[in-house]
């Protein structure tokens, strides 16, 4: 028995079905959403830097050889759009937010973060969504440095979320003790995003 028709596919193409919440179909490609204009860069990535302020002991901005410094990891992972598409196994390698944390000295009072975006965009998350397994500033997605429309140079990648969670285009990271929706957020998307509680829309 299935819930759908998407999950009779998923196991016929050898996927445990359990990995599409409700709603969501499975697709191959990797689809391109966002608002607004694709952010364009020099090549050497010259005056570009990555800012974290905010609930921290010592704020910190990182140039593109600096980031890149820093400790690394890789995890394979399923993404799940809002608009009802999922991928699975896309393997993303960057930065864990684990080696931000000790370079600032993130407070106790860091409850919650917001990613920042070229543009003015942002997203909201608790913070501790950023240290679960997973979670990092991706540089990388299955090998190959971020193409420019799914965010290169970083993005931020948010496991257990729909994906307007993880921010394209990525400038920083702002911490703070109380929460402030983001863009989606503002514009009546769920403030929480489970996938798996089908938490899509405010209303
Ligand atoms: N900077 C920025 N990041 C963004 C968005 C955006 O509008 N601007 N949209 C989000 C949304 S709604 C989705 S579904 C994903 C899509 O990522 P993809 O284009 O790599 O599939 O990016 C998210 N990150
Ligand atoms: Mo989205």
């Amino acid at each position: 028995m299935f819930r759908s028709k998407a999950e009779k596919k998923a196991r016929e193409a050898g996927y445990d079905p359990a990995r599409l919440p409700e709603g969501q179909y499975l697709t191959e490609k990797w689809p391109v959403l966002h608002a607004g204009s694709v952010a364009k860069y020099p090549k050497d990535l010259a005056g570009w830097d990555f800012k974290v302020s905010g609930e921290v002991d010592k704020p910190l901005t990182l140039d593109w050889r600096q980031l890149n410094e820093l400790p690394r990891v890789a995890v394979t992972q399923d993404i799940h759009c809002v608009t009802r598409w999922s991928r699975f196994d896309t393997t993303f390698s960057g930065i864990p937010w684990s080696a931000v944390r000790e370079l600032v000295g993130q407070r106790p009072t860091a409850r919650f973060a917001i990613a920042h975006s070229e543009a003015g965009f942002t997203a909201n998350v608790p913070v501790e969504f950023l240290e679960r397994e997973g979670a990092m500033l991706a540089t990388h997605a299955d090998g190959d440095p971020l193409t420019a429309e799914h965010g290169l140079p970083l993005r931020l990648i948010v496991p257990g979320k729909y994906f307007w969670k993880s921010a394209k285009w990525l400038r920083g990271i702002e911490l703070r003790s109380d929460d402030q929706p983001g863009f989606w957020e503002r514009l009546g998307y769920h403030n929480d995003a489970d996938p798996f509680e089908e938490q899509r829309f405010q209303f």
